[in-house]
């Protein structure tokens, strides 16, 4: 179904399309934060709808372009590229990737949540179930790249990005995780940096430009951040994340903020055991020189044996117990980072950490000087960006679900969206405060794309382009996007 509204003329300046940027996950490098004209707060089903049009399902959000919007998507065995008109929603066209393999993963993820990425013309998207897949404007495929089998249990969910005019995508996984630099004009591989080091993982990578040059493609992974220059070389690291990261790292000014959270990252979970080697000596009683699940005292067994095993081979070598060992030490933390550093920055860079009412997946959003966290529950945490101090915590009493959506923000607003489809605008300060709770009436997990004057938000079926008629009509920046009408 397609639902056109009749948009009012106004006055047009295409650059403000341009300024939006939203052409990867979460907008302008990862940001989630775009001012591109007015944003609606009261929106949903049949209330501020400038047009929507069922999708197959997927959890990616849209990317924009001037005239388009591309997502994915994946329905029956095929792993979808669509291609929208941006002004009406009409689909422009779709393809599926040359096959589609199943993996395994969460319950919750999906074969298409990976967010594409465009240079504003082409579209790059990726399925852990395919690989890479390069489209033209028109649907004209240019080139593809299979990639895995994947070992990550839970699905693969980081999308790529373009940076220094390559098409970056870290594969982290438990076995031979590595990040991958492309030409995007033909999809030859530029350079592939192992990070073996690492387990699974799904966060995607920001750019740094600290304006000397150079450019850092600031990637995070278990346990640490890891800083590369655009030929793959590593700049500098952090250690201290939680071993499971989900969400993306933000930037502002020379500080990049971080929140990682995994079951059993919290500090009372804490627990410091023997090196493989002490454990060997102590505990290897078949003397195979490894340890099995029986070997190793039951108060010190991980919780998923599964996951530390990671070559599946039913025991524990030394890499495999060094892991699950820094794992039992690793704690959860909301985290700033000054960038700039050179090598270990461990002890140098880091500012602050916050380890209170951490969101599982979300990542945080940045907005006008404040950074905001919202966790499971509807728990929302407001720091100030230079300390780390709690500026306010409140509850969405009127959206209290689970939370997987990261918040996005314009127009002096922030927009919370929980699992069950309750859409909080929230009045952007130190002092934050609901405007509104808008109920779209079916499950969102898609992070929501922000362009000139509207809201586009992806739910179980549908995705909705949202604006507030009256004042994109009087509005003096005028939206082009919204002054044509459905052709
Ligand atoms: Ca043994
Ligand atoms: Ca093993």
């Amino acid at each position: 179904m397609q639902l056109m509204k009749l948009v009012p003329a106004a006055l047009l300046a295409s650059s403000l399309l341009a300024a939006s940027d939203w052409t990867r996950f979460r907008g302008p490098n990862g940001s989630g934060v775009t001012e591109a004209g007015p944003l609606p707060v009261v929106f949903g089903p049949g209330t501020n709808v400038l047009w929507e049009t069922d999708l197959p399902p997927g959890k990616s959000s849209p990317v924009l372009t001037e005239h388009r919007l591309f997502l994915t998507a994946h329905e029956g065995d095929k792993l979808l590229t669509l291609a929208l008109d941006r002004r009406t929603g009409r689909e422009i066209w779709r393809r599926a990737a040359p096959s589609r393999r199943l993996e395994s993963m969460h319950r919750l993820n999906n074969e298409a949540s990976s967010t594409p990425v465009t240079d504003g013309t082409n579209v790059y998207a990726f399925f852990g179930g395919y690989g890479l897949v390069a489209y033209g404007p028109e649907g004209d495929e240019r080139w593809t790249l299979p990639l895995g089998p994947f070992t990550n249990f839970h699905g693969m969910g980081s999308s790529p990005i373009l940076a220094d005019g390559k098409l970056i995508l870290v594969c982290d996984q438990d076995l031979d995780a590595y990040m991958l630099a492309l030409d995007p004009a033909n999809g030859e591989i530029l350079w592939k940096r192992s990070r073996t080091d690492f387990v699974h993982g799904f966060s995607t990578p920001v750019v740094f430009d600290p304006g000397e040059g150079g450019i850092e493609i600031i990637v995070p992974g278990s346990y640490r951040m890891t800083s590369y220059s655009p030929q793959g070389k590593e700049i500098w690291r952090l250690d201290g994340l939680t071993y499971q990261v989900k969400s993306g790292p933000v930037i502002g000014g020379d500080r990049l903020f971080f929140s990682g959270w995994a079951i059993g990252g919290e500090a009372a979970a804490r627990l410091e055991l023997p090196s493989f080697e002490e454990m060997r000596q102590r505990f290897d009683t078949n003397g195979d020189s490894e340890l099995t699940k029986q070997e190793i005292p039951e108060g010190w067994l991980p919780g998923s044996w599964e996951m530390h095993d990671r070559n599946k081979n039913g025991t524990m070598n030394a890499r495999d117990w060094a892991h699950y060992r820094a794992r039992r030490v690793s704690e959860n933390a909301c985290m700033a980072i000054r960038l700039g550093g050179r090598g270990d920055v461990t002890q140098s860079h880091m500012l602050w950490r916050h380890q209170k009412s951490l969101p599982e997946v979300p990542s945080p959003v940045l907005y006008r000087g404040v950074l905001y966290l919202v966790r499971n529950g509807g728990i929302v945490t407001t720091l100030d960006p230079a300390s780390g101090q709690v500026l306010k915590q409140g509850r969405l009493r009127d959206a209290l679900e689970g939370y997987y959506a990261s918040p996005v923000a314009g127009d002096g607003k922030v927009y919370m969206i929980s699992d069950a489809g309750k859409a909080v605008v929230i009045e952007a300060g130190a002092d934050w405060k609901v405007l509104r709770t808008n109920d779209l009436g079916e499950d969102v997990y898609a992070t929501p794309a922000i362009g000139a004057g509207c809201l586009y938000i992806r739910t179980a079926s549908r995705l909705y382009c949202f604006g507030e008629q009256g004042r994109i009509a009087s509005g003096t920046d005028g939206l082009r996007l919204l002054a044509e009408q459905a052709p």
